[in-house]
């Protein structure tokens, strides 16, 4: 992932093939989301800080969470793309092969695998128009499910990034159609659980 190098951030291959998430996620949605979308938002970031000199030893980490620092003719461009480069990494670092049993730390922080699917789906849903729903945790270590527009992340918030779900219609259109929740109902067999739990680990160690 990108969140700890610095300029020119670069196109993750993905950890597994276009087909693996296959059939909640296909392969067709796979390759236009990772080498269409996903590098529209690397070379927009990169072209937004390549006559900045001054940023390129920053990580993609900070340049999200010192936002506020950025000159104001970069802070838009920096904000989308960078969130979206950040976003995407996360996306789909965080989905594997159907199979993975959900860490206990989150069964007890929602009061169930149940309860925490309806509030990750109703944030998802309630999303209007692009955006994430994000589980996220703060200084505390506290859990919670948040959702944001477009390709804004925790990190601009001081919360820590664990698991994003990307709901803008690019991610779900062409198998999905308009049926969002179908999407999200599918995205919860694919999620790669053992590198939730790496997260989380690190982000007691860390903070936010
Ligand atoms: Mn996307």
């Amino acid at each position: 992932m990108n969140e700890h190098k610095t300029y020119p951030f670069e196109l993750i291959p993905l950890p597994y093939e276009y087909d693996a998430l296959e059939p909640y996620i296909d392969a067709a949605t796979m390759r236009f989301h990772h080498d269409k979308h996903l590098k529209t938002y690397v070379d927009n970031l990169n072209n937004a800080l390549k006559d900045y000199p001054e940023f390129h030893s920053w990580t993609l980490e900070e340049l999200l969470k010192k936002l506020d620092k950025l000159p104001e003719q970069i802070r838009g461009a920096v904000r989308n793309n960078g969130g979206g480069v950040y976003n995407h990494d996360l996306f789909f670092a965080l989905m594997a092969p159907p199979g993975q049993t959900m860490p206990k730390k989150i069964v007890d922080a929602f009061g169930g695998e149940s309860e925490w699917q309806k509030q990750m789906k109703s944030a998802a849903l309630g999303q209007f128009g692009s955006g994430f729903a994000w589980l996220v945790e703060d200084k505390l270590g506290k859990l919670s499910i948040i959702a944001l527009p477009n390709q804004d992340n925790p990190l601009s918030s001081s919360l820590f990034p664990i698991l994003p779900l990307d709901v803008w219609e690019h991610a779900y259109y062409l198998k999905y159609q308009n049926l969002r929740a179908n999407y999200i109902d599918a995205w919860f067999h694919v999620i790669n659980w053992t590198a939730v739990s790496e997260r989380m680990r690190r982000a007691g160690k860390t903070g936010s």
